[in-house]
């Protein structure tokens, strides 16, 4: 059993009837303790300026499983609401992204997989979002809790817009 953060993400088509298929499936992924953070409207953040504002928000709770189960599970939920799949390295407007953030305190880098996701860090969000269910969580890699990461984010990082919708 492993604590598991997902992000989710829209920008394409009805965002809040994706963000809210995207939180009812994946809550369904989880044996115990579902928490998530508000959710947030954002900017996109490296990608085209002229992309939609995100709906995101993060979730967590107790995997059952190995990660590479949960990756397929998020997967499955991502085409169920219509995903296409993208070319490599290209960013296209999604109705739903379900990504990884943190899987206990494993660290993962394979062809497939990289986990910690290697976003958290560069997206407001995400440090706010994960510091908003558990701000005693550590980053198994920079080995500081998001107590901390969120004191210590950059004006940069400060920058990125995000708005609480609820
Ligand atoms: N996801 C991306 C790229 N940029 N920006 C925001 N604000 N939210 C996201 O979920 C997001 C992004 C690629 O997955
Ligand atoms: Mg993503
Ligand atoms: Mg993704």
């Amino acid at each position: 059993m492993q604590t598991a953060f997902l992000s989710l993400g829209t920008n394409l088509g009805d965002r809040l009837a994706n963000m809210n298929a995207m939180l009812g499936s994946c809550e369904k992924l989880f044996v115990d303790k579902v928490r998530h953070s508000p959710l947030y409207e954002t900017d996109p953040v490296g990608t085209s300026a002229e992309h939609m504002p995100y709906l995101n928000r993060i979730i967590a709770g107790e995997f059952d499983g190995i990660v590479a189960d949960l990756l397929a599970c998020c997967q499955s939920i991502e085409i169920s609401l219509g995903r296409q799949q993208s070319e490599k390295g290209k960013v296209l407007p999604r109705q739903a992204d379900i990504d990884i953030l943190l899987f206990g305190n494993e660290i993962i880098s394979d062809e497939i997989l990289t986990v910690p996701h290697p976003a958290i860090l560069g997206r407001r969000f995400c440090i706010e979002g994960i510091a908003a269910i558990d701000a005693d969580i550590i980053h198994p890699i920079y080995l500081k809790t998001f107590r901390q990461l969120f004191t210590e984010m950059s004006q940069e990082i400060k920058r990125q817009k995000i708005f609480i919708v609820d």
